[in-house]
């Protein structure tokens, strides 16, 4: 456990306190424990220290007073600013993406889930070294230094340019292989339905409770990294494959997701997206609007929607479904957690496959694709 002081600047930002919340909750995710949170005001960055060296001098003593190991900024530092900084707090200094990566990194599980979080912190790195060395003493470990990449931070730009394109073609190659799976699934004319939404909306619990499933769902940032796919049987013959699959936030490195994309590539040819939204949370038009960013980003935007407003029972809403004007449904609210609402749910989605599986397939059905895929993932094997 690392005591830890957070940063953020205000520069007028939508939800500006929300978003060191959700600072707190990713530090603590990594296993840091927040002694002290800064904020303050400017109207843009310094260029040398970010916020300013009168107050970098503040948030000194303040690391000083409470013999802090670890600085967090709630943004992304240009690697300069983040060597300033850590040259005045004496302490090492951490931004908001490496953040992140050390949490994927703590977090990966399937060897595919690893190699992308593993190129993501080289091209991270790689940008912050010096003269061959890395700037910051990387010996000890600790938060923000942990993952696959670990091993690799002693090697020189090229060294690590070298092995930025060995991880590429190894990821390409799984990313064929899934298109192939993927492929054999769309002839079989299996509905496939994916579940999106930002991190913590209850993404696996409501898969658990649709597929009576036990992948790993917790109160934890970034629980979920790597894709589960199962087979949930509606009644009447009618079956679908439902995938569970990692979260989304804001100001998601855009690297991550750019590694994430074959992770990813799943959700942008399902039949139906089942946007989970918590629905409790003051944020939640925020994280709606980005995890439709991210979306249009992977090129999943112009898959069906349905909005699930999950944690009902913590707000008071009655489990129901909306129809939009031509009778499809458009949002149903439910409690994953309780089980509320979601008799409402299997109805409706028994109601589109149907609808789905009336239309001849393109070709002869393909027994049970979704094995290999489940036989691949390792999500439940926290
Ligand atoms: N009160 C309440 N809590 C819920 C509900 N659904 C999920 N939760 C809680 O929300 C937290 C996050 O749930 P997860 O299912 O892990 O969320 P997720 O969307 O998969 O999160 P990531 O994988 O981290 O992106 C857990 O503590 C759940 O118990 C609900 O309907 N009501
Ligand atoms: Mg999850």
């Amino acid at each position: 456990m690392t005591k830890t002081v957070l940063v953020g600047v205000d520069f007028g930002q939508l939800e500006f306190d929300l978003s060191m919340e959700e600072l707190s909750q990713l530090a603590e995710s990594s296993g840091a424990i927040p002694v002290s949170v800064v904020t303050c005001k400017r109207k843009s960055p310094d260029a040398r220290t970010y916020l300013g060296s009168g107050k970098a001098i503040e948030i000194r003593e303040l690391v000083e007073f409470h013999e802090a190991e670890l600085v967090i900024f709630n943004h992304a530092l240009a690697p300069a600013q983040q060597r300033n900084l850590e040259d005045v707090f004496g302490v090492r200094v951490l931004d908001r993406t490496g953040l992140i990566l050390d949490i994927f990194a703590l977090r990966a599980q399937s060897h595919e889930g690893k190699l992308q979080v593993e190129l993501v912190q080289l091209q991270h790195l790689a940008t912050r070294l010096i003269k061959g060395a890395l700037y910051v003493e990387r010996q000890q470990g600790g938060i923000g230094l942990r993952g696959p990449g670990e091993k690799q931070l002693e090697l020189d730009r090229r060294l690590i340019g070298e092995k930025v394109k060995m991880l590429k073609a190894k990821l390409a190659k799984l990313s064929r292989q899934r298109q192939t799976q993927r492929k054999q699934r769309n002839r079989s004319g299996t509905f496939s339905v994916s579940i999106v939404g930002y991190t913590n909306a209850g993404k696996s619990t409501l898969f658990n409770a649709l597929t009576h499933g036990n992948v790993y769902a917790a109160n934890q940032l970034f629980a979920t990294l790597d894709t589960t796919t199962r087979k949930v049987y509606l009644g009447e013959g009618c079956s679908i494959a439902l995938s569970d699959t990692v979260g989304f936030i804001r100001e998601l490195p855009h690297g991550l997701v750019e590694a994430f994309k074959a992770t990813l590539e799943h959700t942008a040819e399902a039949d139906l997206l089942l946007h989970v939204v918590d629905a409790s949370s003051p944020a939640r038009h925020t994280q709606m609007e980005e995890v439709a960013r991210i979306l249009k980003e992977i090129g999943a935007d112009q898959v069906p929607q349905c909005v699930i407003w999950n944690k009902s029972d913590l707000c008071q809403r009655e489990p129901e479904v909306s129809l939009n004007l031509c009778g499809t449904m458009q949002s149903i609210s439910v409690s994953a957690r309780f089980g509320l609402g979601l008799d409402l749910l299997r109805g409706a989605l028994h109601e589109v496959a149907s609808q789905h599986y009336q239309k001849p397939p393109e070709d002869a059905p393909v027994s049970e694709p979704w094995e290999s895929e489940q036989a691949s993932s390792s999500a439940d094997n926290h």
